[in-house]
């Protein structure tokens, strides 16, 4: 729920666990006039700090992105939005348009409260093309002032020969079009998925809770405007309450075009965003059509191993880009500051930029890449050729702005030989180990990568690195990690530490890093988009042109940049900001 500002540390787990179980969104009415409180250091609100290229409306708060689709050569994006201040409440959809995902263009918020059924709010959903090619979306409305009773809406365009969609209606014949019955816990229940078609009958998931089982529930329509619930859910696990699940299909092993969600895949992905934990999770697995089931390919599976990002990272959604026959994900990334910095700067939240997403060729875990469109703001490049970086040596990369850059970069380590033993207490708590075990400890082969968003004396930082181990069998252990722990040197910023394995074959010694910096933002992709790790860093003094970037090695071996790229990159049109 987009009430909590940063990405939990496990020691806020528990706290969470308990005002969960009260399910409480703190409602803020009237937030238009709330000025900065004098205590906030000038440099946190700076506007060179707001980031320059990540979809964000000019103020105020958004959380998670709704019903992305495309509609007569528009991408459309509706995003979670409170347009009365910079925290979480007055929740409506705010809509934009864009025809590349990346230069976006603000219209009128689409679904706002109008109907007795989300009266008091309009939470996340989905949007489906219908065969006609119209299109539905699907969300949750909020039905009770006195707590967050959550009942699921449809809603239709008022004009569907308007490719900007503009207005919607939520016909009263039939919505809701699904009530909490039957023992589901009406505080709980939300997050419709786009619906797929399969044997004359469309089905769409809701996330739920049945004491700690996180579940989708699968409920199933001929026409769209009937609903009936199933009798088993999709999935389950013991993982608390699942919110913003996303169900769809894949083509194959390191096959890159996507699939319309009714088409029959190779394989299927279920993600669910746990409300525990605050991070998204997902598993690769088969459907039974006949059934409704899904059932992982991992038996440990539902541990809930694989994340899309390691990072900060919420709420995402995927949809079908008929345009380029790929499949694309968009998460929510909110800020790693403090409430009242927040409604300082006067804004909160951003979201990612928006990613490809296929199956792995190993066929367990998926691949992620910013969507090439991206690519159209590089703006002036600089190149580094083959370098060598010694034990305990950096070097900076001159000649562009880098606080607004995109990096490419392939390391290349001399030998295996030094990497350090692998504690097996580490193997599923990548973050645990990296925060142990940071850019600033020396290790055998690396710690090696980029230092960010670096100020020219180094006091401020933020590494973007790999660490090579070897496991019991002489295997090697990739763990990719981003440590902004000397990212700022403001007083009381949140700076978790962030970090997950790399399930690469380094044996040739190459391991690629590409990184998109954006003034407050740090989003990396590690091995061609293996590991994906999204950070929110607020420096004080590496601000604008006073952002340096570095390559260092702080390991025992060399490592060699075989090649590197910084671009400047341009700003898109943002929402009009
Ligand atoms: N945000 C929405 C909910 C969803 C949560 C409310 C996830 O529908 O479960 O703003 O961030």
């Amino acid at each position: 729920m987009g009430t909590r500002q940063r990405v939990l540390a496990p020691w806020a787990v528990l706290l969470l666990a308990l005002q969960v179980a009260g399910a409480s969104h703190v409602i803020h009415r009237s937030l238009e006039a709330e000025a900065a409180p004098p205590s906030v250091p000038a440099s946190i609100v700076s506007p060179l700090l707001r980031t320059g290229y990540h979809f964000q409306p000019p103020m105020n708060w958004i959380n998670d992105p709704n019903a992305p689709m495309y509609y007569k050569g528009w991408y459309h994006l509706f995003y979670q939005y409170n347009p009365k201040g910079a925290v979480w409440g007055n929740i409506v959809w705010a809509h934009s348009v864009s025809r590349d995902l990346i230069n976006w263009i603000a219209l009128d918020p689409a679904i706002y409260p109008s109907i007795p059924s989300d009266q008091y709010g309009c939470w996340s959903g989905s949007a489906t093309m219908l065969k006609d090619g119209t299109p539905a979306i699907l969300y949750t409305g909020i039905n009770r002032p006195d707590i967050n009773y959550q009942v699921q809406v449809l809603a239709f365009p008022k004009n569907a020969s308007d490719p900007l969609l503009r207005e919607w209606e939520k016909p009263a014949a039939y919505n809701p079009v699904a009530t909490p019955v039957g023992g589901i816990n009406a505080t709980q229940f939300r997050d419709p998925t786009t619906a797929w078609y399969a044997d004359g009958h469309w089905r769409m998931l809701v996330g739920s809770v049945r004491d700690t089982r996180g579940m989708a529930l699968v409920y199933r329509s001929r026409d769209f405007r009937t609903w009936r619930k199933a009798k088993h859910p999709l999935h389950s696990a013991l993982t608390g309450m699942w919110e913003c699940p996303d169900f769809f299909p894949v083509s194959g092993p390191a096959l890159e075009d996507g699939l319309d969600t009714s088409d029959a895949g190779a394989k299927y992905v279920l993600k669910s965003s746990l409300d525990l934990t605050r991070y998204d999770y997902y598993t690769i697995g088969s459907y039974d059509k006949r059934k409704d089931r899904y059932y992982p390919d991992n038996p440990n599976g539902d541990y809930h191993r694989l994340r899309y990002d390691y990072g900060n990272f919420y709420a995402s959604k995927t949809f079908y880009d008929p345009a380029k026959r790929r499949r694309v994900l968009l998460g929510w990334a909110n800020e790693s500051d403090s409430v009242p910095d927040d409604k300082a700067k006067g804004w909160a939240g951003i979201h990612a930029i928006p990613r490809k997403i296929w199956l792995d060729p190993s066929g367990k875990q998926l691949l992620q890449w910013p969507i090439e469109e991206v690519e159209k703001l590089r703006g002036k490049p600089v190149s580094v050729g083959s370098k060598l970086v010694k034990p305990g040596e950096h070097f900076e990369v001159t000649g562009v702005a880098t606080y607004q850059a995109d990096v490419e970069v392939t390391f290349e380590i001399s030998s295996l030989e030094k990497a350090e033993a692998f504690d097996p207490a580490y193997d599923n708590d990548a973050q645990k180990l990296c925060g142990v075990k940071g850019a600033d400890v020396k290790g055998g082969v690396g710690p090696f990568g980029l230092w960010v968003l670096a100020s020219a004396d180094l006091q401020e930082k933020t590494a973007v690195l790999f660490r090579v181990f070897k496991d019991g069998y002489g295997k090697p252990k990739v763990l990719m990690c981003t440590d902004p722990t000397k990212s700022s040197l403001s007083p009381d910023l949140y700076k978790p530490t962030f970090a997950g394995f790399v399930d690469t074959d380094i044996s040739s010694g190459k391991i690629a890093l590409r990184s998109l910096i954006d003034r407050s933002v740090v989003e990396s992709f590690g091995a061609g988009g293996k590991t994906c790790i999204l950070s929110r860093v607020y420096p004080s003094i590496a601000i604008g042109k006073d952002a340096h970037l570095y390559v260092f090695n702080n390991g025992e071996v060399d490592v060699k940049v075989s090649s590197l790229t910084a671009w400047e990159m341009k700003k898109p049109l943002m929402n009009g900001a």
